[in-house]
């Protein structure tokens, strides 16, 4: 297989909400995932792959700790580090006027990135709307919409000089299925009108931040050549029995909602049929104003972020009466059309996420030819129980998953579709929405067992160096005893990790 080229952009992933702590310093105020945190505090049993609703007032401190990270980056060798900046740090109120030490945070961020040769990729909003905008209608509402593009006018003029690569939404669908029908995430709602409100508003959201983009380079605020993408966490149907002939149309149907409804409006600048039939069969077609679909249409965006993690098996609904399913997922709100199911046959991690790598080329193909424009993956990885032996952690599975994944990359790249980089979730141990603290994905640890948040290697962080040297995963043979061994004499001897 061939080497990824020198502009290959490999990075990692993360948000502020889960990352950045600080949340009541340097004049930010509260969003919907400070609230949540703070009302539904859950901590389980140890040990147990369950969710823990922890406090977010810290978490892994990027606000105190990010010239120190920028520092671990650079010896990572990353050239990217894709971000979510945090709305309510920059827009504490609805008056319009920036926080200015919000502002500056995020220039500094992005100054000492640059400073180590790490490319800040920003993304817009991941989720977490301010609380001050959901008490005045927050995503269902369209006041969304002008709040919105306040902010992105204002990041923009501000920080556009800083780098080429922008995001604007991550997830619409995960964000929206468990926040306005699955009462699962902030703000903890139930109900279809809502639901499709809020997608469109988030996908005038991405136009609206793509007219501004536009100004602002016109403005000079933005290179010319710089990108606005969005970021879609689609996890492509594979069917229970490739034979089965419903079960390969359910698939199409999953497809269509899961794919094409949360990626046409802002690729194509319009929506599919499976989305019309939805907004009639639940009454709600007045959320489709006057020139929303032309606006749309004007403003499509220039490339596609993509959240691989897991695909999804994908059962027609013909066989809820057999018993294959592990365990019950209320699923996508399409169950009666298409059944999404755990056959116990597959590999899981201990959070029930499928492993299933091979479906990463023929999704990334599907994207492609439906979309034409180029890629990147923006998060993959794997969450688990990490244990530290001599200060740092031997994370074999972890180092297996993103070089399986990787590799796939690398596979796609090779049959000719346009990935630019690969960032993967996440740079350090942080809060995960489904496993609080104890759902670990850094390549870097944080001590939050003692408190100390110090960060320490884990041998997936020098297969990642190893990875980015080499211009090439590992093709086989992975040497695990030597990343483990360089973790435990680069966390001894490096003056990079706090002790
Ligand atoms: C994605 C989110 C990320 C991250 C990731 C892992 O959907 O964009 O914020 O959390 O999922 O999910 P979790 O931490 O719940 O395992």
């Amino acid at each position: 297989m061939k080497k990824f080229k020198d502009d290959f952009i490999f990075s990692t992933s993360t948000c502020s909400f889960q990352i950045e702590g600080g949340r009541s310093l340097g004049g930010r105020n509260d969003s919907i995932w400070d609230k949540f945190t703070k009302e539904n505090f859950y901590i389980p049993e140890p040990g147990e792959a369950a969710r823990e609703i922890n406090s977010i007032e810290t978490a892994s401190d990027f606000y105190h700790r990010y010239k120190e990270d920028s520092k671990i980056m650079k010896h990572m060798g990353v050239n990217g580090f894709t971000y979510n900046m945090d709305w309510a740090r920059i827009m504490p109120n609805d008056s319009g006027i920036p926080n200015e030490e919000g502002i500056k945070f995020y220039e500094n961020v992005f100054k000492e990135l640059i400073k180590n040769g790490v490319k800040p990729i920003p993304i817009l909003y991941h989720w977490d709307t301010p609380l001050w905008l959901e008490e005045l209608g927050g995503a269902s509402d369209r006041i969304f919409i002008e709040h919105f593009r306040q902010f992105v006018k204002i990041v923009f003029e501000r920080l556009g000089k800083y780098t080429d690569i922008w995001y604007v939404n991550d997830e619409n669908s995960t964000f929206t299925v468990s926040s306005y029908l699955q009462k699962y995430s902030p703000p903890l709602k139930s109900n279809k009108r809502e639901f499709w409100s809020a997608l469109h508003n988030l996908n005038l959201s991405g136009a609206i931040c793509k007219k501004e983009f536009l100004a602002a380079q016109e403005s000079g605020f933005i290179k010319r050549d710089a990108i606005l993408g969005i970021d879609h966490d689609w996890s492509p149907a594979v069917p229970y029995d490739k034979e089965d002939l419903d079960d390969l149309e359910s698939c199409k149907i999953f497809d269509e909602y899961h794919m094409n409804m949360f990626l046409d409006p802002n690729m194509l600048g319009e929506y599919p049929k499976c989305f019309w039939e939805e907004i009639k069969k639940d009454n709600v077609e007045d959320i489709i104003q006057k020139g929303d679909m032309e606006l749309l249409k004007k403003y499509t965006l220039d490339l596609i972020g993509w959240n691989y993690y897991r695909p999804t098996i994908i059962a027609s609904p013909k066989r809820m009466k057999e018993k294959i399913e592990w365990f019950n997922d209320p699923g996508f709100f399409i169950t009666k059309k298409a059944w999404i199911v755990y056959p116990k046959s597959e590999r899981y991690t201990d959070w029930k996420w499928l492993i299933k790598p091979e479906y990463l080329v023929p999704g990334s193909e599907k994207l492609y030819s439906r979309y034409k424009k180029p890629l990147m993956i923006i998060e993959n990885g794997m969450g688990y129980f990490d244990e530290r032996i001599n200060g740092v952690v031997n994370d074999k599975y972890r180092i297996d998953f993103l070089n399986e994944h990787l590799m796939q990359v690398q596979k796609a790249i090779s049959e000719g579709i346009p990935f630019i980089g690969y960032s993967l979730w996440t740079y350090c141990d942080i809060f995960s929405p489904s496993g609080g603290y104890r759902k670990k994905y850094g390549l870097v640890g944080v001590d939050f067992e003692n408190k100390t948040l110090n960060r320490y290697p884990k041998s997936s962080f020098f297969w990642y160096k190893n990875v980015i040297e080499q211009k090439s995963t590992i093709q086989e043979g992975i040497d695990y005893n030597k990343y483990f061994n360089e973790a435990k004499n680069d966390y001894k001897n490096s003056q990079i990790w706090n002790k």
